[in-house]
């Protein structure tokens, strides 16, 4: 059951697809309303309840101890002492110990969670601006989840492609560059299915342009590499260089479709190519507009895309550079004391995305005025949303793969979302562990961290323990701005990055088939083990092992030079100690603790009893792949069926009945 109660007049950010009346009074809120300057909610926290869910986020998959703020943020410092990442996901659900229910906050600004930290038995949320509340209860963790789902709607699906290995770095650049790299994942034999393009494939940084220079046969060569079932995926940045001649932005200016400052000149931001302007995407117009932007690229045979800088990023503005040139001049040739010294710099340090400067732009939507930080967490949302709405157009048939990094509830049921500027930090593996279980939560099925880690240099194991979780993870994509190069084939123990990835793909039937009926029934595709354990206490507070679709639990190795992990297994199991797809060994474990031995070059799963894991044989790439030759993994104790989803992995019709197939399996002796 769903209850929705409004506070002052929230403006519409199109995240939820039901109507529903509003409550009159707010006697059967868990939340009490306080008096204070913003508006202002509170609810207790008994001892032993947990917080699961707030998406993207930084800490474990239970949220209790820390508050967390949804003001998107490019924000590459993913450390444990902050608040916001690129994410508004305002979703929560309380597990009380004999009472749970869920929360959702449908607000367009700023909003913070204090789950317990500035009293560690309360919940606390402190709203900017006025939103909606929906209070779900249900009968059990999955079925609050499973109502919110469908509150705010199906869940956005990609092509079956989509699911393979992709290789990014922001480093490559020419023709040549790309096709070095592919040749490379050839001659090893490890499977690929996308390869990246990062900003320098355009022309100046000019979103919908193409360096001529590096790519004087873009066509040809994009169709190259998909004759090799290798998919061409170009980034595009939210702001529009301000270029004479250049037809986006010409045409905006002339269009109104930028957003304005105070005077309605076109408000100008610093980002990648120097001075930009912002595509206004909150109003209908524009987002129309900014989605057709994209057939310069869908027409070039390109058919995935990725939507980076739409929090949005700002490096600068002339308001702010003029602050902090001004301070540098005062003091030129000053001997600086302490107030001087770091009162400079900070002028400088702040000029990233600054609070200030998201006050000083407006959004025309659709006839409304509305300063932006009223609606900040909108905007990414809405960029991307523009994005697949205007695929939707260009490619009426056919999926494309898209994901953002920049998101609200809202936005997933157009896109997907990767997390963003990691670091090859072991504890940044760990984090992207619970993001998994808590993104899904939020309704973005697909998802998955940068492998390996975006910035600092990686190493071997870091590498090989991150592809071995994230065989696992829908977005399955090694990306990176380091020094040292992370392509797979680049490592000593190739044959071991060769195996893990191709273990991913004899996965996939079980893996497509899984998130497909997640995305069709409303349901996580990756899930805490609370939800399938939760009358049992020690399930409850597993931070480092989560459940995959209906028949997988894993338990990765995140910590440095460890051969193996305790494991809590919550029912009996049968474990599969994989090295590769073919050679693996198996044993039936008890419900209990573990200590289980796991060599750098093994990966565990576990199957639930009673239950079956379909599976084919790899190739090096998913279009060479026979997904009607199954066989399976299993622990069957009785007849099982499994039912098994796949469809032509492209079309957008998908959930038709003939798309659905049984497997029954029995037991072997
Ligand atoms: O300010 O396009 O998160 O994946 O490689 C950096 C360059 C801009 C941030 C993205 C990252 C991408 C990088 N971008």
């Amino acid at each position: 059951m769903i209850k929705k109660y409004r506070f002052g007049n929230p403006i519409q950010t199109d995240a939820t697809v039901l109507n529903l009346d509003l409550e009159k009074d707010m006697k059967d809120c868990p939340f009490r309303q306080e008096e204070a300057d913003k508006i202002t909610l509170t609810c207790p926290l008994g001892k032993e309840d947990l917080v699961f869910g707030l998406g993207e986020n930084i800490h474990g998959i239970n949220k209790r101890g820390f508050t967390y703020i949804s003001r998107c943020m490019d924000e590459a410092r993913h450390t444990e002492d902050r608040n916001s990442l690129y994410a508004a996901h305002n979703f929560l659900i309380v597990k009380g110990a004999d009472k749970s229910f869920g929360a959702y906050f449908d607000a367009s600004g700023i909003i913070s969670f204090d789950v317990g930290e500035s009293d560690i038995d309360e919940l606390k949320v402190v709203s900017d601006d006025d939103f909606d509340l929906y209070i779900i209860e249900g009968s059990s963790l999955v079925d609050i989840n499973q109502q919110f789902r469908k509150l705010i709607g199906r869940s956005y699906i990609p092509p079956k492609w989509g699911f393979g290995y992709g290789q990014s770095r922001w480093a490559y650049k020419t023709e040549q560059d790309f096709r070095d790299i592919v040749n490379n994942y050839h001659k090893y034999q490890i499977p690929l299915d996308a390869i990246y393009m990062d900003i320098d494939y355009m022309d100046g940084y000019a979103s919908f342009t193409l360096n001529e220079n590096y790519h004087p046969n873009f066509e040809t060569f994009v169709k190259d590499m998909k004759d090799d079932g290798v998919h061409v995926v170009p980034i595009i940045d939210a702001g529009i260089k301000i270029k004479k001649g250049y037809d986006v932005y010409e045409d905006g200016v002339k269009n109104n479709h930028f957003c304005k400052d105070k005077d309605g000149n076109d408000f100008i931001v610093g980002v990648w190519p120097g001075d930009c302007h912002l595509p206004d995407v909150l109003n209908s117009n524009t987002r129309k507009w900014f989605g057709d932007q994209y057939k310069f690229l869908l027409d070039k045979g390109i058919d995935g895309i990725w939507n980076d800088m739409n929090e949005p990023s700002i490096f600068y503005t002339k308001e702010r550079l003029d602050e902090a040139y001004a301070c540098a001049d005062a003091l030129r040739n000053k001997s600086l004391d302490l107030n001087d010294y770091f009162g400079m710099r900070h002028n400088f340090t702040s000029l990233s995305s600054n609070p200030k400067d998201y006050k000083l732009f407006y959004h025309d939507m659709d006839g409304k005025k509305v300063r932006h930080d009223k609606v900040h967490n909108l905007y990414g949302y809405n960029l991307t949303r523009a994005a697949g709405e205007g695929m939707e157009r260009l490619s009426p048939e056919k999926r494309i793969l898209l994901f953002s990094r920049g998101s609200m509830i809202g936005m997933h049921r157009t896109s997907g979302i990767w997390t963003g500027d990691n670091m090859a930090w072991w504890s940044h593996l760990k984090l992207s562990v619970a993001q998994m279980a808590n993104i899904n939560m939020c309704g973005f099925l697909f998802t998955g961290s940068d492998l390996g880690g975006f910035g600092s240099d990686t190493n071997e194991e870091l590498m090989t323990r991150w592809i071995e979780f994230a065989i696992f993870t829908p977005l399955f994509r090694n990306h990176s701005q380091s020094a040292r190069a992370q392509e797979l084939y680049t490592f000593k123990n190739v044959d071991t990055m060769r195996k893990m990835v191709e273990l991913r793909y004899t996965l996939l039937p079980y893996i497509y088939s899984e998130f497909m009926k997640a995305a069709l029934n409303d349901t996580n595709y990756i899930r805490p083990l609370a939800f399938d354990y939760e009358d049992d206490k020690r399930a409850l507070r597993v931070e480092d092992q989560l459940m995959v679709g209906e028949s997988v639990m894993i338990a990765p190795v995140i910590e440095n030079n460890a051969r193996g992990r305790y494991v809590y297994v919550p029912e009996e199991m049968k474990m599969i100690r994989f090295r590769s797809y073919d050679d693996y060994d198996e044993e039936i474990l008890d419900k209990g603790d573990h200590y289980i031995e796991v060599g750098l070059d093994e990966v565990l799963l576990f199957i639930k009893k009673d239950h079956i894991v379909p599976v084919t044989k790899p190739a090096l790439s998913t279009k060479d792949m026979d997904f009607n030759d199954l066989s399976c993994f299993e622990y069957v104790t009785q007849p099982v069926t499994y039912t098994l989803y796949d469809d032509d992995g492209i079309s957008r019709n998908v959930g038709q009945k003939e798309n659905y197939h049984f497997m029954e399996v029995c037991p072997q002796d």
